[in-house]
């Protein structure tokens, strides 16, 4: 069985998370092929958004414990330097806009890797567990540059170091995610998102995602010239056109991504 699933759906890459029975909880050659499909989302321009989820009752319960037993476990370095940590860059960087649907638990990595995503949802069942205090670890996959903004640092820091699970209504109340969605809707509704995202504007989606990627780095004067030297490019895209005649003509734009 493979471990990640790569189906295409008009312009829309969804992902599954596919080791149902254990919780989809990453060993190294589920990383790797993540890693290889997010680099398949990237280099095809057909792919206008990114839908990543969980097979079965669990989004993902990070690292496979099991897997760090025994002589051939890999390295702590190689499991964060070789397996997550690309994974967190892969996502941050794609251009594409990419939707976490946490269909259930999320616990250690698999709660960080909900968090990279562009738009975190989750079905009202979910929840979230920084559970790495519980094992004695610290957490991992970009949590600790994630959760704090999303949420604040006194929030983040009691998540982390409690490891309490926090439900999915009360993550998007703090603003850890955007929204849940009832559990019978969930599926249906999120995958919505994510094909809404894929008619929109794409080129200009690809640039409001590195805006705020470099936000959390600029200054207020470096982030103002690179909006406007983004709003220069932006306004140069056949979508921009596209978008101002539609207004003009009072009917629905069709975006092409371009
Ligand atoms: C699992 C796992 C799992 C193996 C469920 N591994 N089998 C980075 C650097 C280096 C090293 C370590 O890791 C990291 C990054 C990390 O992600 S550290 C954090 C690792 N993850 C966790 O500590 C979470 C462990 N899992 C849990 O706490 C629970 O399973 C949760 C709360 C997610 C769900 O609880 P339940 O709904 O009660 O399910 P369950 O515990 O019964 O799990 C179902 C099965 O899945 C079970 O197997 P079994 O054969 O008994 O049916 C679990 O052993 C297996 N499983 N997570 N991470």
């Amino acid at each position: 069985m493979e471990s990640i699933l790569l189906e295409k759906t008009g312009q829309v890459a969804r992902i599954t998370l596919n080791r149902p029975d254990k919780l989809n909880c990453f060993d190294g050659a589920m990383a790797l092929a993540l890693q290889e499909v997010l680099d398949q989302c990237q280099d095809d321009a057909n792919v206008r958004a990114v839908y990543l989820t969980g097979a079965g009752r669990a989004f993902c319960a990070g690292q496979d414990l099991q897997a760090l037993l025994g002589a051939d476990a890999p390295s702590f370095d190689t499991i964060l330097g070789d397996y997550f940590n690309p994974i967190i860059e892969r996502i941050r960087a794609l251009e594409a806009p990419v939707v976490g649907a946490v269909n259930g638990v999320a616990a250690g990595a698999g709660a960080n890797l909900a968090l990279a995503c562009d738009i975190a949802v989750a079905a009202e069942s979910a929840g979230f567990i920084q559970a790495f205090s519980k094992i004695g670890l610290v957490p991992d996959s970009g949590g600790t540059f994630h959760l704090p903004r999303l949420i604040g640092m006194q929030k983040a820091a009691a998540l982390m170091m409690l490891g309490e699970k926090v439900g999915a209504p009360e993550a998007a109340a703090m603003g850890m995610i955007y929204r849940t969605f009832p559990d019978g809707e969930f599926a249906d509704a999120s995958f919505q998102l994510a094909e809404r995202l894929s008619q929109l504007p794409t080129r200009a989606l690809a640039m409001t995602k590195r805006l705020l990627n470099d936000g959390v780095k600029n200054d207020l004067h470096q982030q103002l010239q690179l909006e406007e030297k983004l709003q220069v490019e932006a306004g140069q895209t056949n979508d921009f056109r596209e978008g101002v005649d539609a207004f003009l003509e009072k009917r629905k734009p069709e975006f092409k991504g371009h």
